[in-house]
Order: structure tokens, then sequence, then C-alpha cells
């Protein structure tokens, strides 16, 4: 099949899955067509079923905002019909959803009708879609695509909840690569950061409210008044300072290193005793997940998708948002409890399992296949 992806290059979460299933559907013999504004961040290396669609903006002066939208609208146009598609899957439903609508708009009028799948992440229906001034947007989006995918049940849940929707939801959960993230010996990094066998707690993400890296960091106070430790906090953005600035007011920025934006995040996690991921809301968690694919077990809250990928008192503990006290208390247990913890790596990793990507790779192509055949004959003209 020939597939178009359309994401947000940067490292969230919806482009960091999308790059990976573009990847393993190029590997399967797909040809993979990125389209977006910037080269995916995990899409490093060369592969022969692999495109990219670099869309410009315009800073024409008159435009206090480029028109992104617009300029996507058109790239897609040009690719699909160059690269002659069949089938389109944007990531992320703002405003990707609503731009492959108009997209395949105009390419009905020239005689091309070609399949949208759109797949909900997070935010853009928890956070973002929710805000008034999108919701009728978003909502004829979800409802105008051809196929609706979302990254766990808990937010195909939150979508039928939040929006009047028509189209049926398919839940295909987010998925980890194990040639890449798997436990793997780095002693001598390990003794670097944590010369006198310190243990260490490991939190990733891009730093957004939503992720509350300030509670990462109170939890971690608590802990390492109990245990000698250290925190590797990984990632970048809005919220770094105020991070900064509380590990400063309690005295413990020689305990806590920011390693800022990291590619190899799998070597970091290779030393991690616990990973932190107290986040307001949580479509899924890959980040969480990728961790456990190390055999680190996790702490984090009881929200969203967390359930289906965290079991609480198996491969980590939930805790409700905010009580980094519960937090703290679980993560002392484990850490003081060499034979739990162990336990506690391997039920972390047969979890992680569960999400390998040779399994779900196949769900996105069986589905692929079933929209593109549902849609084949469709010529619409509304
Ligand atoms: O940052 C992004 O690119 C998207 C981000 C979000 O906030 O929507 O991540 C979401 O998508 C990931 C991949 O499906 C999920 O694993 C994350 O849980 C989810 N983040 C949130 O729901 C906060």
């Amino acid at each position: 099949m020939k597939i178009g992806i359309v994401c947000y290059p940067t490292y969230g979460g919806s482009g960091v899955l999308a790059t990976e299933l573009g990847k393993g559907l190029a590997n399967n013999g797909h040809q993979v067509h990125f389209i977006t504004y910037r080269q995916p961040a995990r899409l490093t290396t060369f592969h022969e079923n692999i495109f990219y669609h670099e869309v410009s903006g315009s800073d024409y002066p008159l435009f206090e905002y480029p028109p992104y939208d617009t300029a996507l609208a058109s790239k897609l146009v040009d690719v699909v019909l160059y690269e002659n598609l069949d089938l389109l899957h944007v990531h992320y439903a703002i405003p990707h959803a609503t731009v492959a609508y108009l997209a395949k708009k105009i390419l009905l009028t020239k005689g091309k009708y070609i399949p949208v799948i759109t797949t909900l992440h997070g935010t853009d229906i928890t956070l973002v879609g929710r805000n008034v001034s999108f919701t009728p947007v978003v909502e004829f989006s979800i409802n105008k695509s051809d196929g609706v995918t979302a990254v766990s049940h808990s937010l195909k849940q939150q979508t039928l909840e939040s929006f009047d929707i028509k189209t049926d939801i398919e839940v295909i959960h987010n998925f980890i690569d194990f040639d890449r993230f798997r436990k793997t010996n780095k002693d001598h990094f390990k003794k670097l950061i944590a010369p006198d066998g310190e243990r260490i707690l490991v939190h990733v993400s891009n730093f957004r409210k939503v992720k509350r890296v300030e509670d990462v960091v109170k939890m971690f106070e608590k802990v390492y008044r109990k245990i000698p430790s250290k925190l590797l906090l990984i990632g970048d953005g809005p919220e770094r300072e105020t991070t900064e600035r509380l590990c400063r007011e309690i005295g413990l920025c020689h305990e806590i290193r920011f390693l800022g934006k990291q590619d190899a995040v799998e070597e970091l996690l290779a030393i991690g005793d616990l990973f932190i991921m107290p986040s307001a809301s949580e479509s899924f968690g890959l980040a969480a997940l990728e961790a456990m694919a190390c055999e680190v077990p996790v702490i984090s809250t009881n929200v969203g998708g967390l359930p289906e990928v965290n079991i609480h008192g198996q491969t980590g503990y939930t805790s409700n948002v905010g009580d980094v006290d519960d937090m703290a208390k679980n993560a002392i247990d484990l850490l003081q409890n060499e034979d739990k913890l162990a336990v506690f790596r391997k039920n972390a990793l047969a979890q992680a399992q569960q999400f390998d990507l040779q399994q779900i790779l196949p769900k996105y192509e069986a589905y692929y296949k079933h929209i593109v055949e549902r849609t084949v004959h469709r010529a619409e003209v509304t």
C-alpha cells in the first residue's frame, strides 16, 4: 500500500508513535510518505520505502499567523495525486483531521477519492479538543474521517463523552519496538550517574503542565530523604524553568540532573530503577511503556489510559493525581525490597510484551485494508 502519514514531527508522543508506525510499515514493504513541516525527530536513517515531504509555510508580512493548514492541505493534494497514494493516516485530530478532509474534498474535484484515517492521541481530545472554540471543528472532522482509531479504551470513552460521534472508533493501543527498547548492560554509565550505588529514578516528558513535572521532584524529595537516590529528568518544555527553581528551593540540585532532549532514551532507561509519570491526563503513556520494555517499573497516576498500561501492584503502582505522598510511599516500598523490585521488573517486561510492535502493526494493516476496501467505490460529492 502507498500510505501518507501526517503528524507533528516533534518529540511528543503522537509524532513518535506515527514515525515508529511508518518505519514498521516500511519494513513490511509498504511505501510510506511522511508529510509535515519538519523531518520527524525519530526519522533519522535512510529507508528505501520511506519518503519525506516538507510543508513550507509562507512568511508574507500580512500573515501574523502563517496559514499552515492551507499549506498542508495543498501539499496533501499534491502528494496524494503525484504519488498516487491509497490512504492518508493523520495523527492528532487538530488540525490534521480537518486539513485532511479539505484535501479529500479538493481531490474529489480531480477525480480521486482518498480514504482518511484519523488517530486520536490524547490532548487533541482531552485538553485542546474540549476547548469550546475548537469543538465544532474537531467533532465534524472526526465524523468525516473514513476511519478513526484511539490509542486506548479510555480515550475512546472520553471522545464519546465529549463529542457527538457518529463514526465507529477502533482502539489500537500504542506499541513498542523491542529491537530498540530492551534492557542492556550500561553499568559503566550507571556508575557515572550513581557512583555509590544510589537508586535511579527517571522521568521523560515534554515538560508541559499536564505532565506535572513538579510532582516528580516533590515525590523524589520524599524518596531521597529515606533512600540514597538520583533523579534523571529527560526532555524539555515550558515547565522546565519552574521545575529547576523548585530543585533549587529544596536544595537537591546536586541529586537531580536535567538531561534535556535525548535521542537514545533507551540507554538512560537501562540504568533506571523506577519510572515516574505523575500526569494529570494521559491517554496511554507511551513513555511509561518504553520504560517497562526496559524492565523499569512505573509509579504513575491512575488517570486516562494509564491503568491499561501500568497494572497497579504488578508492574508498578498508580495513585490519584497530585498524591505525591502515596507515590513516594509506593516508590520507597519497592526500592527497599530488592526481591519485590525484581518481580515488578519482570512483570513490567511481560506487560510491555502485550504491546509489541509485531502484534500491533498487523492491527493497523488490517484496519487500513478494511477502510480502503470499504471506500473503494466511493465518490461522494458533498
Ligand atoms: O505530545 C504529543 O505529541 C501528543 C501527546 C498528547 O498530549 O496528545 O501524547 C499523547 O499521545 C501519546 C501517543 O499516542 C500517548 O502515549 C500519550 O499518553 C498522550 N499524551 C497525553 O494524553 C497527555
